[in-house]
């Protein structure tokens, strides 16, 4: 018996997500760990830089924030050091690693995501939750164009 939902189905098409380990998270060493969980899920990495974030790339990249109570700390935040900015691949890829991050409050984060595991509230105006990812094909096509422009 064939299942025409599976058979029918066109394969999902490979994406592309912007992670980046946020300055806590290489402050805190915990890079590789990230990388490690990336890799170790199945998704491929196509570009990995630790940058300097600058105010112009942090407005562009959160602009959606913009107004918001957290948004200044976010950018302070964001510019207290470096960043390793990283694309991965793979099927599914935007919301996997959504997935691997977990909830942006780290408290309410699920034991065995990133953040979930690694994070914890400090008490300040922003959740330092170690990780970003992309949250649309949209989002990701933007933000791998602020991030990378040469990829
Ligand atoms: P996300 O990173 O899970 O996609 P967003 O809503 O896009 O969450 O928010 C961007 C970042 O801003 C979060 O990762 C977190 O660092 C911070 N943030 C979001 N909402 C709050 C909040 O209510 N209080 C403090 N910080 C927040
Ligand atoms: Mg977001």
């Amino acid at each position: 018996m064939t299942d025409a939902a599976t058979t029918d189905t066109a394969a999902p098409a490979i994406e592309r997500t912007l992670v980046l380990v946020k300055p806590d998270g290489v402050r805190r060493g915990l890079s590789g760990e990230v990388l490690r969980r990336i890799e170790a899920k199945g998704y491929t990495l196509v570009a990995a830089e630790l940058k300097q974030a600058t105010p112009e790339l942090l407005a562009a990249h959160y602009a959606e924030h913009e107004g918001k109570p957290f948004y200044g700390p976010l950018v302070e935040f964001m510019l207290s050091g470096p960043t390793l900015a990283v694309v991965a691949e793979g099927q599914g890829v935007i919301t996997g690693f959504r997935s691997l991050a977990g909830a942006t409050n780290p408290t309410e984060a699920a034991p065995g995501t990133i953040r979930g595991d690694l994070g914890r509230d400090w008490g300040l105006k922003v959740q330092q939750n170690l990780v970003h990812g992309s949250d649309s094909p949209e989002s990701a096509a933007r933000e791998i164009g602020l991030w990378f422009p040469h990829v």
